[in-house]
C-alpha cells in the first residue's frame, strides 16, 4: 500500500506532540528474569493486577503439578471429528469481509474499509458494513461515516461492540467516508433489524491516530487499544509508529501510554496479539517478541523471543490462539502461534518476493513459571501458511483455515505479485490441531479444500451452530475482479459433528453472575458417559488476529436432566462481557447460545479521564 500521502505528515506531528505528553508515566520494561522469578517466588504469577494475592487455584496451581493440557478428557480428534467435514457456500456478504465477529445467534457484523460494493445503504451509495443473517443468508448495508479500513475492534462488558481506528480518506478511489485513523465506533445489538453503527468524533473518539491497532478485553469489562501507524503505509517504523495503549473507555488521565514494547517490535508490530490472563495480565505478542503486561501498573515483563526467527504479527501474520483453559489443566494459560514467516521484513519491501515460503513452525507456551522457564516449544504444520486462522472449535481444538503458502500480508509492495497480492499459493486446506495430542501427531488432515482463495483481508469464525464461517479476500486498492480478485462469497464449513446426534439445553440464563450457579434442563445423546460446559468468546477476526477469542470450561454437575453449572470464579478467567455458552456430551458440542457474564453494565466511566482526553487529543483531525 505505496501511496504516501503528504498531508499525513501533520498528522504525524500532531500525534508525536500527544505521544509525549504521555512519555511522562512510561514504563520501566524490565527483561524477564528467570531467576529473579525463582527468588520472587510467585511475585509475578501470584498477585492480580489488583495487588491482592490470588487464592486459591491459582497460586496452589503454580509450583504444584500441572495437569497435561489434556483439558478435554481425552475427546481429542475423536468423535466429533469422524466423518465427513463439507464446505458450503452460503450467500454474499454485501461488503468485502475484511473484519467480523457475531453479533447474536443470528448476525454477524461485517466491516470493509470504503470502497465501491455493490450493497448499497438507503442513500443509494455503497456500504461500507454490513450485517449478515445467518439463517437467511441476507445482508443488511450499515452506515459507516468514516473509513474502517484495516480497523480492529472488541466487545466490553455492557454488550456493546468497539471498531477502532481505521484510515483516511483514500480520494484516488472516490470514497466519501471520513478520515478514520482515530474513529470508534460503537454497535448496540438489537432484537430488531434497526441497529446501526454509531459514531461521534467530537466526544467518542481515539487518543490519536491508529491504523493496524488490535484490541483486548479487561477484567473490568473495559478495551485495551494497542499500537497501529499513525498515517497509511505498509511498512511501519519510527516515525509512523503509534507504540502506545489506551482506553475505552478512557483511564487514567486518558492519555496513551507509551510502550517500549510495541517500540523494540518495529517494524512488524501491527496488529499485535493479545491475550487478558488468568491474572488479569495481558500477554502481547509482536514481530518475533512476547510479553507480559500488567495494565495497572504500567510495566511491562519482555518474555523469551519466538524460536528461530518467525515473524508472527503484520505482514508476517500468523495463526494465534489462547487455548482452552479447562479444569485439567487448571486455567493455565497456553498460547499457540503457527505460521508467519521467516522472511527478513526488515528490508524494503520491494527487495521481498510473494514466492518466499511461508513458516511451517507452530510455537506454545504455557504462561506460568514453570512454562516459562521450559520456554517455547515447536513442531511444524504439514505445509507452511501464512495469514491463517486459528479458531477454537467448541471440543476445544483449534481449526486453522485461510492464508497462503508463500509471501506476506497486503498488497502491491512485493515482487512475483500476483494481481497486486504480496502473497501466493493460497492455503485452501484446513488443518485440525490437538493441542492434547502428542506431538508430531497433533495435526489432521483430510478435509476437504475450500472453494476459493482466502488471502489478504479475510475472516473467519465460528458460529454459534458449531459451523466456521469464511469469507473476504480482496488483496486490492479498491473492488477487483481481476486474480485475485474481490471475494463477496461466504463459504462454511460444517465438521462432522454437524450432522451427529448432539446435546441440547434450555433454560440458559441471560446473565450468569461470577461464581454463581445455574441449572440447565440438558437432553444428551443416549449412552452420554460425560457431559461438560464451557463458555467461549468468539473474537473479533480481521488480518489473522481475532481478538479477545477464548474457550473456558465451567464446572458443572449433573442430576437427571438437571445440570448445574459455575459460571468463572474470576473476571481474569473470563472478562466480563458477551459469551457463547454450550455443552459437550462425550466430546460432541451442543449448540451455543449468548449469555452476558457479569453484570452487563458500562465498563467504568472516569469523566476527568474522558475530558483530558478531549483537551489534549485531537484524535486525527
Ligand atoms: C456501553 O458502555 C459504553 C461506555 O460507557 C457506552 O458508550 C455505551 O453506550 C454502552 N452501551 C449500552 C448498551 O449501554
Ligand atoms: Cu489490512
Amino acid at each position: 500500500m505505496a501511496p504516501a500521502v503528504t498531508r499525513s505528515l501533520t498528522l504525524v506531528a500532531l500525534c508525536l506532540l500527544s505521544l509525549h505528553t504521555a512519555l511522562a508515566s512510561s514504563p520501566s520494561a524490565p527483561t524477564f528474569d528467570l531467576a529473579a522469578l525463582d527468588s520472587e517466588g510467585l511475585g509475578l504469577f501470584a498477585r492480580t493486577v489488583d495487588g491482592n494475592l490470588a487464592k486459591g487455584w491459582h497460586a496452589h496451581s503454580l509450583y504444584g503439578k500441572r495437569a497435561s493440557h489434556s483439558g478435554l478428557d481425552k475427546r481429542t480428534v475423536g468423535k466429533a471429528w469422524s466423518g465427513k467435514s463439507k464446505f458450503a457456500s452460503a450467500g454474499s456478504t454485501g461488503v468485502a469481509a475484511m473484519q467480523v465477529t457475531v453479533v447474536d445467534d443470528d448476525h454477524i457484523l461485517i466491516y470493509d474499509k470504503a470502497e465501491n460494493n455493490a450493497l448499497k445503504d438507503a442513500s443509494g451509495a455503497s456500504a461500507w458494513a454490513s450485517l449478515y443473517t445467518i439463517s437467511t443468508k441476507k445482508v443488511r448495508a450499515l452506515n459507516v461515516v468514516t473509513n474502517a479500513f484495516c480497523a480492529g475492534g472488541g466487545w466490553i462488558g455492557n454488550g456493546t461492540l468497539v471498531s477502532v481506528g481505521g484510515n483516511p480518506q483514500q480520494t484516488y478511489i472516490n470514497d466519501k467516508a471520513e478520515d478514520g485513523l482515530a474513529a470508534l465506533r460503537l454497535f448496540t445489538p438489537c432484537a430488531d433489524e434497526r441497529c446501526d453503527v454509531y459514531e461521534n468524533p467530537a466526544r467518542i473518539r481515539l487518543t490519536s491516530p491508529r491504523w493496524y491497532p488490535s484490541t483486548v478485553r479487561l477484567v473490568d469489562g473495559s478495551l485495551m487499544i494497542a499500537g497501529g501507524m499513525v498515517v497509511r503505509g505498509f511498512s511501519n517504523q519510527d516515525a509512523t509508529d503509534n507504540p502506545t495503549f489506551e482506553f475505552f473507555p478512557p483511564k487514567g488521565d486518558g492519555l496513551p501510554v507509551y510502550s517500549s514494547f510495541l517500540h523494540d517490535a518495529l517494524k512488524s508490530n501491527l496488529f499485535p496479539v493479545m491475550y487478558t490472563l488468568p491474572s488479569g495480565y495481558v500477554f502481547i505478542a509482536a514481530n518475533k517478541m512476547a510479553m507480559l503486561y500488567d495494565a495497572k501498573k504500567n510495566i511491562e515483563r519482555r518474555l523469551k523471543p519466538l524460536p528461530n526467527g518467525v515473524t508472527i504479527t503484520y505482514p508476517g501474520s500468523s495463526a494465534s490462539v489462547l487455548l482452552p483453559l479447562t479444569i485439567a489443566n487448571n486455567f493455565e494459560p497456553e498460547v499457540l502461534f503457527c505460521g508467519g514467516t521467516t522472511a527478513n521484513l526488515d528490508i524494503n519491501p520491494s527487495q521481498l518476493s510473494a514466492k518466499a515460503p511461508a513458516s511451517k513452525q507452530c510455537s506454545r507456551m504455557i504462561l506460568n513459571a514453570a512454562g516459562l522457564r521450559k520456554g517455547w516449544q515447536t513442531e511444524n504444520m504439514p505445509f507452511p501458511r501464512v495469514m491463517g486462522d486459528a479458531i477454537l472449535t467448541p471440543d476445544g481444538n483449534v481449526l486453522i483455515v485461510n492464508g497462503a503458502q508463500a509471501g506476506i500480508a497486503g498488497y502491491g509492495n512485493v515482487k512475483d505479485e500476483i494481481g497486486a497480492s504480496n502473497a501466493r499459493s493460497p492455503a485452501k486446506e484446513p488443518l485440525l490441531y490437538d493441542p492434547d495430542g502428542v506431538k508430531g501427531k497433533r495435526f489432521t488432515r483430510g478435509f476437504p479444500n475450500a472453494g476459493m482463495e482466502r488471502l489478504y483481508h479475510s475472516v473467519a469464525t465460528l458460529l454459534p451452530d458449531g459451523r466456521i464461517f469464511t469469507a473476504g479476500s480482496n488483496p486490492n486498492d479498491g473492488v477487483s475482479t481481476k486474480t485475485y480478485r474481490t471475494r463477496y462469497n461466504v463459504e462454511m464449513l460444517s465438521p462432522p459433528y454437524m450432522s451427529m446426534k448432539r446435546p441440547s439445553f434450555s433454560a440458559q440464563p441471560a446473565k450468569m453472575a461470577y461464581k454463581k450457579n445455574y441449572v440447565l434442563t440438558v437432553s444428551l445423546p443416549s449412552g452420554t458417559k460425560k457431559v461438560q460446559a464451557f463458555i467461549m468468546d468468539l473474537g473479533y477476526s480481521t488480518h489473522g488476529v481475532h481478538m479477545s477469542q477464548r474457550m473456558v470450561e465451567l464446572a458443572c454437575t449433573l442430576k437427571g436432566n438437571k445440570l448445574t453449572v459455575t459460571a468463572p470464579k474470576t473476571t481474569g478467567i473470563f472478562q466480563p462481557g458477551p459469551a457463547w455458552l454450550h455443552l459437550l456430551a462425550d466430546g460432541v458440542p451442543s449448540k451455543s447460545t449468548k449469555v452476558m457474564i457479569g453484570s452487563g453494565a458500562s465498563p467504568p466511566v472516569s469523566q476527568s479521564a474522558i475530558s483530558n482526553m478531549l483537551k489534549h487529543t485531537k484524535g486525527s483531525n
